[in-house]
């Protein structure tokens, strides 16, 4: 597939779990090495192979195939203990982990983070994010802060049990005084992560260099985003966002790669909409055909299980994400979902207090205010589940899509309709 032939970035082009799982484990197919480069166990893929079902949080899927290289890169945060899990499901399953590498300079998800992240929600209230209270953005506050613990220091065993003394006393404090909670016995966390280090000690490397050994070598890369645009720390729906960089530009600082080894970007969007997770969302549809959506997608998180909130496609947040990640082309995922529906809407505008407006607005109280302006189009009765070439799928499944492009200004690479690899259907 021409897609494959280049280093390329992959991205959710929404809020998250748009399919990015499916979509690179069909190109990891022809990807000499994959590269995880933000996030941490927030990530959910669902990975379906054989009919086994695979559900990864930071292993990427590339590591399905046996001769593809596996990176977490440097700005990804790490828990060790999920990691391992991840690790041992895997060997479990005779799937060799050999090929998995971590980078020296990601940072660690310790437990205070996790008790940090779920307080600090609880605390919130009515104003909570909705985090998937996995630790993240705690984590990512330490390494901005500069009191994070990286892959190196859990390596440096020597000097680890002071370094850790030193921030869970400080972590301490804020538990107690803050939160109410009891603290942590730090020799506790020390054993315990003395072992983790020890579990992942083969896998560490530096990942800048390994990657560089890559694109010297012409070998192809695979940048795989977690969450999604809307997500985005800088470019999303803040504060209702997860604290890296799922934009394609994360992937050359996540990475440590220069942009100009980017070849192309490809965006993974759903026939529709979905949001785990608080924050608004213009097209979402409560009940009615937003239920459907969810029932038929089985919309719920891989990590935390929450239902996922459903709505029509929203071509204004497309647009965002074309520009902000310099899409190539669009992925689109679960169209089957809509097999069936009388008529389908496409927001392609918002109505902002009688104004029309076709950007996406940065004040999270005006996107609150956005009512969707919607083209109605119509459905198809018929399944497209078997559909294997454009030709096979009925003419308004066409037309929808043609719709999607036109709106976009992007051409669609790849149309997928269940969740085998085979179930896809590759337009280039
Ligand atoms: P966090 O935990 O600090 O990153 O949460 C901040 C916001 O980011 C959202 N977020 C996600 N949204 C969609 N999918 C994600 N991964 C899981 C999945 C989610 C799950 O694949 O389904 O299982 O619930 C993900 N991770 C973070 C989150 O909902 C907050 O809005
Ligand atoms: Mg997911």
């Amino acid at each position: 597939m021409k897609t494959l032939l280049a280093n390329v970035v992959v991205i959710g082009a929404q809020w998250g779990d748009e399919g990015k799982g499916k979509i690179t484990d069909l190109l990891s197919g022809s990807a000499d090495v994959v590269v995880r480069y933000q996030g941490g166990v927030n990530a959910g893929h669902t990975v379906v192979v054989d009919n086994q079902t695979f559900k990864l949080h930071l292993i990427p899927s590339g590591i399905l195939y046996p001769d593809t290289e596996c990176i977490i890169g440097s700005g990804t945060v790490i828990d060790p203990k999920i990691l391992i899990e991840e690790l041992d499901q895997l060997e479990s399953l005779e799937i060799s982990t050999q090929n998995l590498m971590i980078s020296q300079t990601a940072h660690v998800t310790m437990p205070y983070h996790r008790l940090l992240d779920q307080a600090s929600e609880k605390q919130r209230g009515s104003q909570k994010i909705g985090t998937t209270g996995r630790g993240i953005g705690p984590t990512y506050a330490d390494k901005s802060e500069r009191t994070g613990i990286r892959i190196i220091d859990l390596m440096e065993t020597e000097s680890l049990p002071d370094q850790l003394r030193w921030t869970i006393n400080n972590k301490n404090v804020i538990l107690e005084k803050l939160y109410n909670h009891p603290p942590l016995d730090p020799e506790a966390v020390i054993a315990e992560y003395l072992q983790y280090a020890e579990r992942l000690r083969p896998h560490v490397v530096d990942a800048s260099l390994k990657i560089d050994a890559a694109v010297q070598a012409r070998r192809n890369i695979l940048f795989e985003g977690a969450q999604g645009t809307l997500l985005d720390l800088d470019h999303g729906t803040y504060p209702y966002v997860t604290s890296s960089n799922p934009v394609a530009g994360g992937a050359c600082v996540g990475a440590g790669v220069g942009p100009t080894m980017i070849d192309r970007v490809i965006g993974v969007a759903k026939a529709y909409t979905t949001r785990v997770g608080e924050g608004p969302f213009p097209t979402e549809m409560v009940d009615g055909i937003g239920q459907v959506l969810c029932d038929r997608g089985a919309e719920f998180g891989t990590t935390t299980g929450r239902q996922r909130r459903c709505g029509w496609f929203d071509a204004v947040i497309g647009r965002y994400a074309v520009r902000i990640n310099g899409l190539d082309c669009l992925a689109i995922t679960k169209l089957d979902v809509l097999d069936g529906l009388e008529e389908i809407k496409v927001c392609v505008a918002y109505d902002i207090d009688g104004e029309r407006c076709e950007h996406f607005p940065s004040s999270a109280r005006t996107f609150a205010r956005c009512e969707p302006i919607y083209e109605t189009v119509p459905g198809w009765k018929e399944s497209t589940a078997d559909c294997r070439k454009l030709e096979d799928l009925p003419q308004a499944a066409l037309s929808y899509l043609k719709f999607l492009a036109e709106l976009m200004k992007v051409p669609i690479a790849i149309v997928s309709l269940g969740a085998s690899r085979d179930q896809t259907i590759i337009v280039e």
